[in-house]
């Protein structure tokens, strides 16, 4: 079940995070996607003919091309069973017409139209903290064997988002609001700025007091379907939801770490059913028998891979996955009916993204006077 990366590939990668701080956006994480962007471009420029290679750091339109379909607002809510509620903050700051979550808002739109690779990255780091330990920020806390030191973290990015979002609400409204929440307004808006859907984000979440990268147990991309739901399950999904939840990988990209094996003939993972185009087109990025730290949209339809819509669905279908659990999805019988539909109907996948979005968003919280509101968001209190 672990998720394991050969100790090779992560000094590969960790060390590329350092050599890659050089390009054009000042922080370093930024500046590493810049570098893996740029390299997922060639990718693509071998992929597509004539399409000039995109060297912005921000390919995503600023208005997405899409108008998703508006979750209707449930402003002021009763309290959820997880002990969440819409507009927890409301009146909540010293000054009470402060409205934390707008202002919060407003600098993750700031920062999307400055790096809109913050989208993947945020959701990507959601996901990962809801599945240790809950909601609870424990994926942002500092140390030595803390979840953030764990496999795979490896390219989870973001932090200083998060970091610049805690100074804001600190400034405005001291102690009072939680890095779990802070983790939860930012990934819901820049998922809606991405394409997605704008849904009611539910807040009053408190931050854990445990990280532990033993902790860490997350699916590995190379287990079977099968396995998977099992790992969905244990958390309270069913498949469905699952298939909408890994419809994520709508946007983002992955390592050839994760997928080169897929590539050739002779090794266990060989995948003669991938669509030869697709195949042609990575070769290069990840050659064989290399540990190369280059990396691949994981929704390779060159229109819409930093976008939020249902062409992964669509993808998969074709034998375009680049994550072998991706590529399983549309391949199983427990899950391609899912995929067929989610590919059909884009406002279907959508709605039951934000669904899936508030469940998961709400995983294992804790609320009321459980946990703690930290000040840092990378140190206890
Ligand atoms: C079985 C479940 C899942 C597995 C095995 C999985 C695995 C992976 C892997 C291997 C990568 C590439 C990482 C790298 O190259 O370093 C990735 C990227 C990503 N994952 Fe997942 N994932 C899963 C579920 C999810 C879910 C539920 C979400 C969001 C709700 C999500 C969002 C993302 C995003 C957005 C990226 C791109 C990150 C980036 O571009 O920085 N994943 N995932
Ligand atoms: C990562 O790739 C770049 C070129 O894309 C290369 O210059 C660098 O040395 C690589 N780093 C590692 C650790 O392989
Ligand atoms: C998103 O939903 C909120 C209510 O939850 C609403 O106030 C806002 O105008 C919506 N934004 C867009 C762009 O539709
Ligand atoms: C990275 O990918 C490009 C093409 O996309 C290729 O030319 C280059 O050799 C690859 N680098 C490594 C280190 O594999
Ligand atoms: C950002 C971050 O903390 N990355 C860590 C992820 O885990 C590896 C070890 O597996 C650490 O070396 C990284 O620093």
């Amino acid at each position: 079940m672990k998720f394991s990366v050969t100790s090779a590939v992560v000094r590969a990668l960790v060390l590329t995070m350092l050599i890659l701080a050089i390009s054009h956006v000042g922080q370093s994480q930024d500046s590493n996607w810049n570098k893996r962007r740029s390299e997922s471009s060639n990718g693509r420029k071998d992929y597509g003919n004539g399409k000039p290679p995109s060297h912005s750091p921000s390919p995503i339109p600023s208005s997405p091309p899409l108008s998703p379909p508006v979750v209707p607002p449930s402003t002021p809510t009763p309290t959820t069973p997880s002990g969440l509620q819409v507009g927890f903050y409301k009146g909540q700051c010293p000054n009470r017409l402060v409205d934390i979550e707008a202002l919060l808002t407003t600098k993750v739109q700031e920062e999307f139209r400055k790096d809109s690779s913050i989208l993947p990255a945020l959701l990507r780091m959601q996901f990962h903290d809801c599945f240790v330990h809950g909601c609870d920020a424990s994926i942002l806390i500092n140390g030595l064997s803390t979840e953030k030191t764990a496999g795979p973290n490896l390219s989870v990015r973001g932090y200083e988002v998060i970091d610049a979002l805690k100074v804001i609400a600190e400034a405005q409204c001291p102690g009072v609001v939680s890095c779990a929440d802070i983790i939860a307004i930012a990934t819901k808006e820049v998922l809606r700025l991405g394409g997605g859907p704008n849904y009611s984000v539910q807040t009053g979440r408190r931050d854990g007091q445990v990280s532990r990268a033993q902790d860490v147990n997350l699916p590995s991309p190379f287990l079977t379907v099968t396995e998977t739901i099992s790992a969905f399950t244990d958390k309270n999904f069913t498949p469905e939801e699952m298939v909408i939840l890994l419809g994520c990988h709508t946007v983002g990209v992955s390592s050839c770490a994760f997928f080169q094996d897929r590539l050739y003939q002779g090794t266990s993972q060989f995948d003669p059913i991938m669509d030869p185009n697709l195949r042609q087109q990575l070769m290069p990025t990840c050659p064989k028998g290399t540990t190369s730290n280059n990396s691949t949209f994981l929704d390779q339809n060159p229109q819409s891979s930093n976008i939020v819509d249902n062409s992964f669905f669509v993808q998969i279908l074709n034998q375009r996955g680049i994550l072998p659990i991706d590529q399983a999805l549309a391949r199983d019988p427990k899950t391609v009916s899912f995929v067929q539909k989610f590919a059909q109907s884009a406002s279907l996948f959508n709605s039951k993204l934000a669904s899936a979005m508030v469940k998961m968003q709400a995983l294992e919280v804790l609320t009321g006077t459980q946990g703690e509101i930290r000040k840092t968001c990378s140190i206890f209190n």
